[in-house]
């Protein structure tokens, strides 16, 4: 027990009409949602980077937190897994995830970061141990230091690809040991600022071949996670190789990699690339790919990753609709990837930012799966496409160009357009999220 919350209680579900601040009014982890627990259908997951290790800097000023754990050393480190697992038992969150970074002081060489890493990876198994609090997926910072300015996998120096892969290795390590049950590559430094200096064929190719180590190394050492790429198209580099899920696909196809390899998606990223957040899922669910998600959203206005806390019910469901279209997730789960606004201070912003997102999740859940229940937008989409299924469709489909011609010269088709509907689906979808 560390005294960094004070006395905020543990958080625990009391239902909607409730006016405690600090309980859950929608998050009820043992309600069954479409034929499952509403906690393993979430598998919601806390970012130790945002929670604990992000300071409250913007480009225009520094430090705004003041956290007892901030400074380097691994008794600082020690400290903040304290506080860290202590917010996961006071929320009751299943999971975390983690880039070395977050959770190891930098070392002066890679030998020391290493001893870091799985000194702090050690102490977290212990606490897993007794919290029952599981990892997600664990990652490598392959962006912060000055080293990867120019990228990791795709740097133009050599010896930089080298101390990437070793990262890599050493993470993928550390998340198997903790039976993560994925791991992430975001290429947060992998694009580029200028064309000027830029090969761009040479760096697919140095992105291929760090991927494919990457799989050899998960099936060397047994790892039964997912490997998931997380597609941003810019922020931090002007032009991202990952741009979204088609861009990412069509990497992993040119190189034959599409069987091993799945996306995390997230909300924010989906904004940034000119998406919406389901076009992404839906896009992923079709291709296969669909992996994990990570919830944060942005300002809509400044047009920033700004990584806030979800809050908006209506789009989450549409987004779990999705997800529990496809199946729901395996391996993945709703990483929050979200972080305090710098002006929010106080230990219980921090709880109550988690508790709201919990909530807004909770209550999208069991939107999507009551709009899924309902049965009628399938249906109605189904029916848009019902001509395919009659065998004139099926004839059409199959038939050359020639024929289709000769179809429509001796048939007199006379194709009637249809209303596609909008406004009535979107009526639907309103109403039924009302309800649940
Ligand atoms: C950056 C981002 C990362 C990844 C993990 O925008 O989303 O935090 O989720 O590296
Ligand atoms: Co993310």
């Amino acid at each position: 027990m560390t005294s960094f919350f004070g006395d905020i209680p543990q958080i625990r579900y009391e239902g909607p009409e409730t006016d405690n601040e600090f309980a859950f009014r929608h998050y009820n982890p043992d309600e069954m949602v479409a034929g499952r627990r509403m906690e393993d259908h979430l598998r919601l997951a806390v970012a130790y980077w945002h929670s604990f290790a992000w300071e409250g800097g913007d480009p225009f000023g520094g430090r705004t937190f003041d956290r007892p754990w901030f400074g380097d050393g691994m008794e600082l480190a020690r400290l903040k897994a304290d506080v860290a697992f202590e917010m996961f038992r006071l929320l009751g969150q299943p999971y975390f995830c983690f880039h070395d970074a977050d959770v190891r002081p930098e070392g002066q060489s890679f030998a020391e970061n290493l001893r870091n890493l799985e000194e702090i990876t050690d102490y977290f198994a212990a606490k897993m141990e007794t919290t029952g609090t599981q990892l997600l997926w664990g990652t490598a910072n392959l962006f912060s230091h000055r080293r990867f300015m120019s990228g990791a996998a795709t740097n133009p120096d050599p010896e930089v690809f080298a101390w990437s892969a070793a990262t890599i290795k050493a993470c993928m390590d550390a998340t198997h040991k903790l039976g993560g049950a994925n791991y992430v590559l975001w290429g947060g430094r992998e694009g580029y600022e200028t064309l000027l200096n830029t090969d761009l064929g040479r760096e697919a190719d140095q992105a291929a071949a760090m991927l494919s180590k990457v799989i050899d190394y998960k099936h060397k050492i047994g790892f039964k996670g997912t490997i998931l790429i997380e597609p941003k198209p810019q922020e931090p580099t002007k032009h991202q190789y990952d741009f979204d899920v088609a861009t990412v696909y069509g990497f992993l196809k040119r190189y034959g990699l599409e069987n091993e390899v799945k996306v995390n998606i997230e909300q924010g990223h989906a904004i940034l690339a000119g998406h919406s957040f389901e076009h992404e899922l839906a896009l992923a669910a079709s291709l296969g790919i669909l992996g994990s998600i990570d919830i944060n959203r942005n300002d809509y206005q400044s047009g920033w990753d700004t990584d806030q806390f979800p809050n908006n019910v209506p789009e989450v469901a549409l987004a779990y609709y999705e997800i529990l279209k496809s199946g729901g997730f395996t391996t993945g789960g709703t990483n929050f990837d979200a972080k305090l606004r710098r002006q929010s201070l106080d230990p219980e912003d921090l709880i109550l930012a988690h508790v709201g997102g919990m909530d807004v999740c909770a209550r999208g859940l069991k939107a999507a799966a009551a709009l899924l229940e309902d049965g009628r937008l399938e249906k109605m989409r189904a029916e848009r496409y019902a001509g395919w299924e009659t065998d004139a469709g099926k004839k059409i489909k199959g038939a050359s160009l020639a024929e289709l011609s000769d179809m429509v010269l001796s048939s007199d088709l006379r194709p009637e357009p249809k209303s596609g509907r909008q406004e009535r689906l979107e009526n639907l979808v309103n109403a039924v999220i009302e309800k649940a």
